[in-house]
């Protein structure tokens, strides 16, 4: 398996990793400013040089409970640090937007694929990632952020959520992307109690199978928060544990903060495949 965009191929026959990167700007910032820039490409040169394949870049609009950020806020932030790292560094570049515009954009100065937790359900979203011919990465989520951790509540979240990813996959292909441009991702935490991301992340296999690439995102998520009773600085080991599961059952991306451990993780878990050959 491999995603292609552009003149970039990146192989899936072993798992690779997405790194987090923060573009937040400096208090009274909207970003755009020198150091919000060059702070960003210190992160990101950090995570490729920790063996990073992908960089996520967000604009901070689709955190959970957060409120929603201006368009151009998000272009302020997102475009400069994306025509940054393109200029200095050869790993792919991910944009984390559901906003149309702020894709579209981003995919012009240089963004490799489109990761949309709203799995391109925005106004406009669809025929942007149509025209941009970029792998997307299409996410599960129960509600709207601001409100989805309030009791959501599944039948059967496994069936639900393959569904539902199903589904927007299908939308997509009709719509005219590749189906071999597509990525599921399950949402952990995105409208879920404990248990069904556990519940989920048990899962994992069960959309692997489905033929599409598999994005796991746990790193940080309260579901070890909660489970561990740590809080978000804290919770490095239960994230390992957490993509080692997702890696044994095949997931081929994992999106996480902390890359040079996950790589760790990634080689033990492949030293036993090699030395077992
Ligand atoms: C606060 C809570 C801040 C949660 C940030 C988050 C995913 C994602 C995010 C994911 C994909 C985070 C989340 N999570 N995109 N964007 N998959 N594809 O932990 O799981 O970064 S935001």
């Amino acid at each position: 398996m491999q995603l292609i965009s552009g003149k970039k191929v990146l192989d899936l026959s072993s798992p690779k990793v997405m790194g987090i990167l923060n573009v937040t700007p400096d208090s009274f910032s909207d970003g755009g400013r020198f150091s919000d820039i060059n702070n960003a490409l210190k992160q990101a040169e950090n995570m490729v040089k920790q063996g990073a394949s992908i960089l996520d870049i967000g604009g901070e609009s689709t955190r959970p409970g957060a409120e929603d950020v201006s368009e151009q806020a998000e272009l302020d932030r997102v475009i400069p640090v994306i025509e940054k790292i393109k200029q200095h560094l050869d790993c792919w570049i991910s944009i984390d937007s559901s906003k149309a515009k702020v894709m579209r954009e981003a995919v012009n100065a240089g963004a490799d694929l489109i990761n949309d937790v709203r799995a391109l359900r925005g106004e406009g979203a669809l025929d942007v990632a149509v025209s941009a011919n970029v792998p997307v990465c299409l996410m599960h989520m129960q509600g709207q952020p601001r409100s989805m951790q309030q009791a959501p509540e599944y039948a059967d979240v496994v069936t639900e959520v393959k569904r539902f990813l199903l589904e927007r996959a299908e939308v997509c292909i009709n719509a005219g992307i590749k189906k071999e441009n597509i990525i599921l991702d399950l949402g952990f935490g995105f409208g879920k109690q404990l248990k069904h991301n556990y519940q989920l992340l048990a899962a994992t296999g069960e959309f692997v199978k489905l033929n599409y690439p598999v994005l796991t995102g746990l790193s940080r998520k309260s579901m070890f928060g909660q489970l561990l009773n740590r809080d978000i600085n804290s919770r490095l080991a239960g994230s390992l544990a957490g993509a080692l599961i997702a890696l044994q059952q095949g997931s081929q991306i994992i999106r996480v903060h902390d890359v040079e451990q996950t790589v760790d993780v990634i080689k033990v878990l492949q030293a036993v495949n090699t030395f077992t050959k």
